[in-house]
């Protein structure tokens, strides 16, 4: 079957990015209702200043691929992985690390509302979207040791083996040259593992087979290698007003794929991998027209 067109996929993104942007304002007043006004309003910038919400959508077309009935606690647990992306993006773009005043097209958290903010806000969504997990597992209807595995799945992919461990390399890595090999491995972490957990999570919350998990599994680290190296390559040939973020990767002297292999093979590498999550889609029989269709948007995005 063919993947579908240009526009059936923006409308798709479009229609789902609606109940995402719901369950995060949901998640945003409800878990954090007992704090303080500052942190609150730092929280709530960092959660609901826009993005494409990758993640969460990836995570609801995993469930329903896998069978799983549409419901607004579905969303509620897709927005778990887009309290964890907030959170490293707020964290991310501090003076202590990038140092960045624009993302999304707006000022960065910490210029619009305050380091110290910014920085305990941040880390309460860390349990946050624990919590928000967990709940909204009960919500869907999956029973306990089932519940523990979606969120132990979120706080892996979340923690030092993953975005936490691949920062940390990425840090280190500044100013040196890494090879092919390392610049995989501190992707796979730092942006693959909580692409990768979208579609586990989705699928384990819709009680998946261990072959379509296996499968879906298999398609996310595919796109999050994907996903890194089409950043990559919109970083060097996309101006920071387009993008809606700086600073570049050139002010850090950071290892990149285009730095690496230059455009043209970084270009190529991406697509393998779109082919590689397609194929792995095709062994597990899943019917699954828009995860083909997601998978060539994270390459042919354009911001
Ligand atoms: C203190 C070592 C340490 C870690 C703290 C800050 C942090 C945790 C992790 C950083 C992880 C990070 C910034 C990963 C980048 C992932 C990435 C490619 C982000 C861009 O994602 P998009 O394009 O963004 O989906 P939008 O804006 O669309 O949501």
């Amino acid at each position: 079957m063919a993947a579908p067109a240009q526009d059936d996929l923006a409308a798709y993104l479009e229609e789902r990015r609606q109940p995402v942007e719901a369950a995060l304002e949901r998640a945003v007043s409800v878990l954090l209702s007992g704090v303080a006004e500052d942190v609150r309003r730092a929280a709530h910038h960092g959660v609901t200043s826009g993005g494409k919400r990758l993640r969460p959508i990836l995570c609801v077309t995993s469930f329903e691929a896998c069978g799983g009935q549409p419901a607004p606690a579905v969303y509620d647990l897709a927005a778990s992985l887009e309290l964890i992306h907030a959170y490293s993006l707020m964290h991310d773009d501090l003076p202590c690390m990038d140092d960045a005043e624009l993302r999304r097209g707006r000022a960065t958290t910490h210029r619009a509302h305050g380091e110290d903010a910014t920085m305990r806000a941040g880390a309460a969504l860390i349990p946050a979207a624990a919590l928000q997990a967990l709940d909204a597992c009960r919500a869907i209807g999956c029973e306990r040791e089932r519940a523990v595995a979606v969120t132990r799945a979120l706080l892996e992919a979340a923690g030092a083996g993953g975005m936490v461990g691949g920062q940390w390399i990425d840090l280190m890595g500044e100013g040196r040259a890494l090879g092919g090999a390392e610049l995989d491995g501190l992707h796979r972490r730092k942006t693959g593992a909580l692409l990768e957990a979208s579609l586990v999570m989705g699928a384990l919350a819709a009680g998946a087979s261990p072959i379509l998990q296996g499968a879906l599994r298999e398609y996310g680290a595919a796109i999050g290698l994907a996903f890194q190296i089409a950043d990559d390559i919109l970083d060097a040939t996309q101006t920071a007003e387009t993008l809606g973020k700086n600073p570049s990767d050139a002010a850090f002297d950071k290892s990149t794929y285009v730095a690496l292999y230059g455009l043209d093979e970084a270009r190529k590498r991406a697509q393998e991998q779109v082919e590689r999550a397609i194929a792995a889609l095709g062994t597990a029989g899943l019917e699954a027209p828009m995860l083909r269709a997601l998978a060539r948007y994270v390459v042919e995005r354009d911001r």
